[in-house]
């Protein structure tokens, strides 16, 4: 192949994705769709730029439009959140918590988390990001009934082992976790409280999950691109009294140029959440609570019934009687339906290829437009696919003209289809 032809072959290869994507019921818990003007600011000259250094101080110039709109990204920030300090640079999630503990620790300081199989993020683990400031992770008791942290174990376990932070938040994230409960503990041991809201922000900005700066979280670090709707990237939100460490240790610690043309998108989402947030993060619970009872109705075992299933985006559901979760993830990706498989809290590390559960998100059905009664159906997908084992061509075809209903995405100021917004599709 010539290099001019592989060149076009990416441009048809993407071509093919978003072909398959706007016919297809995209249900992974930490992704989300943004809208046309989201993706308009982001394909801009933005993208090509370097703004080091703060609006109206760079060390490059060309910035004026630049500044301006971190300006409004960092004041609609502030307004979503009531958050007294925001910084809009970190590039990624693990970017984000990675600059929070330099900003608050030194190697070798004690870090307390979740674990992985509990729901902890890669970068709470000392594999990852925690690994590579040389911080040492003791994880939190955890309540496997319950799906959350055992606040009394612990209680015991923070005056134990004295944490230098202790890290709420998690990629399984079905009810809110006990801030309240434990920054007593946290006091007692000068422990810093961060809070990962990646999988949440967009419900915590729409008012229906735990509201973190408010419970007593000193800061918050996350990603921008799961309930919250906007382009790849972090976020980390604070007391005023942290600014100055916490801005060091994004630039010029960890991020140099941030991704302006990510930054204009996100400014763009913010204001989206600003004007539709309260209705979509309330959607979004509603459908996960739905589709939960749904499945639980057509025979899965969902967990946490007695707790009402979930308060977030996420659906968990133990499939080990149904071949496991990478026979389920499998047959429904065949059928049009994306989903991941996952590690459920008494799997061992070693299951990772062949984990018990399955996570399911709601947030991206709910901003096509997706209700209560959808969730219904698309239980009956999961149904006649894995518990049935139905032709998986002929739920395919049904998956495929359920979603000729659910072109545009919702909550936005601009309800196109973002996969017609491409000219060469
Ligand atoms: N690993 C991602 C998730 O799916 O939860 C978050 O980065």
């Amino acid at each position: 192949m010539s290099y001019r032809e592989y060149a076009f072959k990416v441009r048809e290869t993407i071509k093919k994705h978003h072909q398959w994507m706007s016919k297809s019921l995209p249900m992974i818990a930490s992704e989300n769709i943004t809208s046309a003007l989201v993706r308009e600011v982001t394909a801009s000259d933005f993208a090509h730029r370097y703004a080091e250094g703060k609006p109206g101080k760079r060390l490059y110039q060309g910035c004026k439009y630049i500044d301006e709109v971190e300006n409004i990204a960092v004041d609609l920030a502030k307004k979503l959140f009531d958050a007294p300090y925001v910084n809009v640079l970190p590039t990624s999630g693990v970017v984000s918590n990675l600059s929070v503990y330099t900003a608050f620790s030194k190697p070798g300081d004690t870090l307390m988390a979740l674990k992985v199989t509990h729901g902890g993020h890669i970068s709470h683990a000392e594999l990852s990001a925690a690994g590579v400031r040389g911080l040492k992770v003791k994880t939190f008791p955890f309540d496997h009934e319950k799906m959350n942290i055992d606040v009394e174990k612990s209680i015991e376990k923070i005056r134990e082992v004295k944490p230098r932070i202790i890290l709420f938040g998690a990629s399984v994230f079905l009810f809110p976790h006990p801030v309240r409960e434990l920054r007593e503990a946290a006091d007692e041991v000068g422990a810093t409280v961060m809070y990962d809201a990646a999988h949440v922000l967009g419900l915590i900005a729409g008012g229906e999950f735990q509201q973190p700066l408010k419970e007593g979280v000193d800061v918050i670090s996350s990603s921008r691109h799961k309930t919250f709707p906007g382009p790849q990237g972090g976020i980390i939100l604070a007391k005023e009294e942290y600014s100055k460490i916490i801005d060091r240790a994004v630039f010029p610690g960890l991020v140099s140029n941030h991704h302006l043309h990510h930054l204009a998108g996100l400014a763009v989402a913010l204001a989206e959440m600003l004007e539709f947030g309260k209705s979509y993060a309330s959607q979004i619970v509603k459908n996960s609570k739905a589709l939960a009872k749904a499945l639980d109705d057509r025979g899965f075992n969902v967990l946490c019934k007695d707790q009402g299933y979930t308060k977030s985006h996420h659906v968990l559901v133990d499939v080990s009687e149904q071949g496991g979760g990478t026979f389920v993830a499998e047959t429904l990706e065949k059928a049009n339906i994306i989903i991941n498989k996952n590690l459920l809290p008494w799997d061992d590390i070693s299951k990772a290829a062949n984990p018990s559960g399955i996570r399911l998100g709601t947030q991206e059905l709910t901003r096509i437009g997706m209700k209560e009664g959808e969730m219904e159906e698309v239980a009956d997908f999961f149904k006649r696919l894995v518990i049935d084992r139905e032709s998986v061509e002929k739920v395919k075809n049904d998956v495929v003209e359920m979603r000729e209903n659910f072109t545009e995405v919702r909550y936005a100021f601009d309800s196109q289809n973002p996969y017609k917004y491409y000219e060469f599709l």
